[in-house]
């Protein structure tokens, strides 16, 4: 099955590595055929190259979009030549076949990202490429193709022993280039279907919403590798980090400037308490994280403050915590993380002197650079056999504006507590469900999160504002309560208001909103409903 490389298609976007092929192509004097600018690198090396046009007898045209789709290359990529019958047709023809085609295609992904206009981009999309590249991995019964630079030095191997590639060897190579094609047409579908909706010209389809067409019939995307991972969620799992080729800028991307390699759970931490500080913006916020949710989110006038007070929500659970940051970490809340053990910290940057200071008192702290807020794509939840696809949860909602507020019992809020009511709605939303809230003073001071019935998020969210703040210090007392989903009955709201808190704040739209509203008004609680829910699982 081993197949001497006597004859080469080179044609690559990229030169990089080029040389070492070069050079086994002379040393092995194989016959070399390739495009424009490939060739005249090649020939710069020594190689004897035929110019693709002297094979095709066409010229190279239309700006270089018609290059190589000739069938006198493409027979000769796609003749089976262990077939008598392609054998002798190719002879027939007087086209010679090739052994091993090398390509790498226009880089579409890097000029979407350079932000080149709509013309550049798409003249960068390669046609004659994956043709070359798809044809000779469906030939792996005689040709090899090589679309990874990393495999330069194996190719360069093979063409200097003289025996060429295993038919294996050859099928491994066929299954990464469609791997190769398949993310390269799945990145253009990605632009394209952003950028060329449906116009209105075209009649929507019977019955489709405007929600149908927003999610196409088939969903691509496609993730570059950017490294295996230690382990996954637990120690006996595999797991590796993927990125977006479209998006080199969002938290996956992070630059790190210190501390041990970020694991999986690192990165669904650091990632959910990255996204609960945006949510606060342009206000300074710091959440600390723990499990993918918050044990402490806050407002402050500077970093140092925004910190300390998310941190006092609640110490104890803050052990092992990831802070993030929407600001620069000055120096002052460097020196107020640097007594508590924590896993990461993320932020748009770093004072010099805070950076030198986790850095050579935290040796572990892993510290995180992140350009840019997150971009709010649509998410992706794996089933058994599926996939749930939704726009992100930003807090943009009608709901989600003070002023759409309902006001169902009590006084209207003052200023100071109408603030820690929309604080408390925005910071809800980071909160796993069932979700209730206190805050005071632009800090969260007691969370319950994630229990099974809201009963009993509104008794821990209590019980930690009252344990948690100092020996007799009862800070749910006088602060205020926002609820991700409305009251089913009266008896979360009622554990609330018992606890003396002063201003609740909830979507609404139980069937028995009378009754928890009732319950607020015979306590003199003030209670807005949203209308708006912000459910998190
Ligand atoms: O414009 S194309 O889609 N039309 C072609 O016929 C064609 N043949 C090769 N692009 C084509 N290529 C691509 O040109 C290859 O995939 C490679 O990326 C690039 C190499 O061109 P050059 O050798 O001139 O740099």
């Amino acid at each position: 099955t081993q197949r001497p490389i006597k004859r080469a298609l080179v044609s690559v976007f990229h030169k990089e590595g080029i040389e070492v092929l070069a050079q086994a192509f002379v040393d092995a004097g194989t016959e070399v055929v390739s495009t424009g600018s490939t060739a005249a690198k090649l020939a710069e090396l020594g190689v004897h190259v035929t110019p693709v046009e002297q094979v095709t007898g066409f010229p190279e045209c239309l700006d270089g979009r018609v290059k190589t789709l000739d069938p006198h290359i493409h027979a000769g990529i796609l003749a089976d030549m262990t077939n008598p019958a392609h054998a002798a047709k190719l002879a027939e023809l007087g086209i010679k076949p090739f052994d091993l085609v090398v390509v790498n295609l226009y880089p579409f992904a890097d000029t979407v990202r350079s932000g080149a206009d709509e013309a550049a981009t798409i003249e960068k999309i390669d046609i004659g490429g994956p043709s070359m590249v798809r044809g000779a991995a469906k030939n792996s019964a005689t040709v090899a193709i090589v679309t990874d630079p990393a495999d330069y030095a194996l190719v360069a191997a093979r063409v200097a022993d003289g025996t060429g590639f295993t038919l294996e060897e050859r099928r491994w190579l066929a299954a990464k280039a469609f791997a190769h094609t398949a993310a390269y047409d799945a990145t253009i579908n990605e632009w394209t279907a952003k950028h060329w909706p449906k116009p209105a010209t075209v009649a929507s389809g019977e019955g489709e919403t405007a929600e149908d067409a927003k999610f196409p019939a088939k969903f691509t995307r496609t993730w570059d590798k950017a490294h295996t991972l230690r382990y996954g969620e637990n120690s006996h799992q595999q797991a590796a980090l993927y990125v977006d080729p479209l998006n080199q800028t969002g938290f996956a991307h992070a630059e790190q400037l210190g501390g041990k390699p970020m694991s999986y759970n690192n990165y669904v931490d650091a990632d959910a308490a990255w996204r609960a500080v945006w949510d606060l913006a342009p206000s300074i916020a710091v959440a600390v994280v723990k499990h993918n949710n918050p044990c402490g989110l806050a407002i402050g006038a500077t970093a140092a403050e925004a910190h300390r007070k998310a941190h006092a929500c609640d110490p104890v659970s803050a052990y092992g915590g990831v802070i993030a940051c929407n600001t620069t970490v000055t120096l002052d809340m460097a020196n107020g993380v640097r007594p508590i053990f924590t896993e990461v910290i993320v932020a748009p940057d770093y004072e010099p002197e805070a950076l030198e200071l986790l850095k050579t008192k935290k040796k572990n702290l892993r510290i995180l650079k992140v350009a840019e807020p997150p971009h709010g794509h649509e998410q992706f939840r794996q089933i058994d056999g599926g996939v749930l696809v939704q726009d992100a949860d930003l807090i943009n909602a009608t709901g989600d504006d003070p002023n759409a507020w309902k006001l169902v019992s009590g006084e209207p809020a003052d200023e100071a507590t109408l603030k820690d009511l929309v604080f408390a709605w925005r910071a809800i939303r980071c909160v796993k469900s069932n979700a209730i809230l206190v805050a005071h003073d632009q800090a969260t001071v007691g969370i319950g999160m994630g229990q099974v019935n809201r009963v009993d998020s509104c008794h821990l969210a209590v019980e930690r504002a009252n344990t948690l703040g100092g020996e007799g210090v009862n800070r749910a007392k006088g602060a205020v309560a926002a609820s991700d989903a409305f009251f089913p009955f009266a008896d979360g709201a009622e554990v609330l208001i018992n606890a003396g808190v002063k201003a609740i704040v909830q979507p609404g739209g139980s069937i028995r909103d009378e009754e928890v509203i009732e319950a607020a008004k015979k306590a003199g609680v003030t209670m807005y409903l949203t209308g708006t829910r912000h459910f998190f699982h």
